[in-house]
């Protein structure tokens, strides 16, 4: 596809480096690992793959602490790997977009060895330095996304720097025009090799708040993360459209920006055509149905109502301008049959069910690496058989001040980043044919059912269904520029809604329960076509009253 807005009419893929293909036996997943699955993702029938960071990193955050933006981590291969990788994608007609992450870099990086060692250095403000309260605390009581303070005190200079993830990964200093100038001659070094865009990590976190705002302490939230005072920040827009001019717009190229705290308003003016800033953003609202006073950690019970009301509220806002990515899950998030779907008993019916009622939007669709074969959370035994930064970081926090073990892993289970990063299940030999070493982090033991060859081997697999998704994408205009409309808005049982475009309106009904629930839908026509449905059936149901098995989906055809 090369016509403009291409990414409007694809499916991207989300690679997480790490943990989807060892080639060499290290047990670290690598770039000639993915270059071996490259025909697997082509029959899936994905456009794009969005690969996680494969910078030189010291891996404190797992290469979201990058050491040098033109250096190929050591783990993953060489840059004559990753040429490769462009080159076998590009020749089956996939694109590749990078992780842009800019908001911060590692501590190892040249720029902030150099900005660390003296006051006076030239690339002293390449980051964000401040002195330390008179009372001996840090410049303000901000809380890393990590735990902790958001600040860490330097010995060598005597102030402290804002990192508002881990104390390894120093948060640049975007009011510095030598920080964007840098910035955007690397982005030009990886778009002139042939990528094809970026997703930008956390790129509304950019520009900080000058005036550093101390937060009162609320009771009720223990966070009082430092990300609340630069969401969106004061020259956010200024920084995308210097960034959109400078470098993107000379590119036939997708961009996403992660945007934590984005609305709905804030998406029409960073992805608005006539921005000039970005084409899509990744927002957090249905990701943050069970937040509580400690953050996502709290767990809380979601309603099917709230999740309706924050995907239709996307869907109604972006109809005119900007545009949607669709997402369940990514290497942050747990397993969506695991979150939000039935991974017991109704494994496979959930998955599909899930899988239709985000394809059948209106948007680009992400599938996380694993998803397309309905992977699972996991329940290591131990938090030593654990890896993630933030969740380790959050238990021992949350432990030292006393909280219940038992009570901890039961969020880490439900919760923890690390549920998105065991290794991807080719198969059922050992490791599930990530690796022919030891695993970096434990593979699942679900491997043995749950597997991409036991996948491929069924007809019925969810492989399968999310196949033939993509495929109805690619045949379906409606479906990719249909006009939303919400159904059923009250029901806690039935996502339902309807698409239409030119003369054709499809309609999407998903069960989100595991019971059989009666529906009507009396004001709309009959039925003409199944277009999909995870149930084994040809006949569709009558409109007016029918009844739905347990997660039973489907997308028909109206007359
Ligand atoms: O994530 C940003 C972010 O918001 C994370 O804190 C995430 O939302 C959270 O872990 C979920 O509760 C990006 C990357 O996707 C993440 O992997 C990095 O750790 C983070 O930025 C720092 O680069
Ligand atoms: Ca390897």
């Amino acid at each position: 596809m090369t016509e403009k807005n291409w990414w409007k009419e694809s499916v991207v893929y989300q690679i997480y480096p790490r943990s989807f293909h060892d080639s060499n036996g290290d047990g670290i997943g690598d770039l000639q690992g993915i270059i071996q699955k490259l025909d697997y993702l082509k029959k899936l029938g994905i456009d794009v793959i969005w690969l996680s960071p494969v910078y030189d990193s010291p891996n404190d955050d797992n290469g979201y602490d990058i050491r040098d933006y033109q250096k190929i981590m050591d783990e993953f291969g060489t840059m004559e790997d990753f040429d490769a990788l462009l080159e076998e994608a590009h020749k089956r007609g996939l694109k590749i977009v990078m992780d842009l992450v800019v908001n911060h870099t590692s501590d190892e990086h040249a720029w902030f060895v150099e900005s660390r060692s003296s006051k006076d250095n030239p690339k002293r403000d390449y980051y964000i330095w401040k002195k330390g309260k008179e009372n001996g605390q840090p410049p303000t009581n901000w809380e890393s996304a990590f735990s902790g303070s958001a600040w860490k005190y330097d010995e060598a200079t005597g102030e402290y720097f804002l990192h508002m993830f881990s104390e390894k990964q120093p948060d640049l200093n975007w009011e510095n025009p030598a920080v964007r100038n840098d910035v955007y001659q690397m982005m030009r070094w990886w778009l002139d090799k042939g990528i094809d865009g970026f997703r930008m990590d956390v790129i509304n976190l950019i520009s900080k708040d000058q005036t550093m705002p101390e937060r009162e302490p609320d009771p009720g939230k223990e966070l009082v993360s430092a990300f609340e005072f630069h969401m969106n920040g004061p020259r956010i827009h200024e920084f995308l459209h210097e960034m959109n001019q400078k470098v993107l717009a000379d590119y036939d190229i997708m961009t996403v920006g992660e945007m934590p705290g984005a609305t709905v308003e804030d998406a029409k003016l960073y992805t608005g055509e006539e921005r000039e800033e970005l084409n899509m953003v990744f927002h957090f609202e249905h990701m943050g149905l069970w937040n509580g006073p400690d953050g996502k950690w709290s767990n809380m019970p979601w309603k099917l109502t709230d999740l309706k009301e924050i995907l239709s509220k996307w869907q109604y806002g972006l109809e005119k301008e900007g545009w949607n990515s669709l997402y369940w899950n990514n290497h942050d998030q747990p397993r969506v049959v695991s979150r939000f779907g039935n991974e017991k008993e109704y494994r496979e019916k959930s998955a599909k069910m899930l899988a239709t009622l985000l394809h059948g939007m209106k948007g680009t669709p992400y599938i996380y690496q694993g998803e397309e074969i309905g992977m699972t959370n996991v329940r290591f035994p131990s938090i030593d058989d654990y890896e993630d930064i933030e969740l380790i970081n959050w238990y021992n926090e949350r432990l030292a001040q006393g909280h219940n073990k038992e009570k901890l892993m039961e969020a880490i289970y439900a919760i923890g980043r690390d549920n998105a990063r065991t290794p991807m299940q080719w198969n059922g030999n050992p490791h599930a044919g990530f690796t022919t070493g030891e695993p970096w982090l434990k593979v699942n033991p679900n491997y043995i059912n749950i597997n991409v060859e036991a996948a491929l081997a069924d007809p019925e697999s969810i492989f399968y269904y999310y196949q033939q998704l993509i495929a109805l994408r690619k045949q379906e205009p409606t479906i990719v520029h249909g006009k939303f409309e919400l159904l059923l808005e009250d029901s806690e049982e039935i996502f339902a809604y309807t698409r239409n475009y030119q003369d054709d309106t499809l309609l999407v009904v998903c069960n989100f329960t595991a019971q059989n629930q009666t529906c009507e839908l009396l004001n709309l026509s009959a039925g003409k076509e199944i277009l999909i449905t995870n149930e084994a059936t040809d006949t569709m149901h009558t409109l007016s009253q029918f009844t739905l098995n347990p997660y039973e989906a489907f997308v028909y055809r109206l007359t």
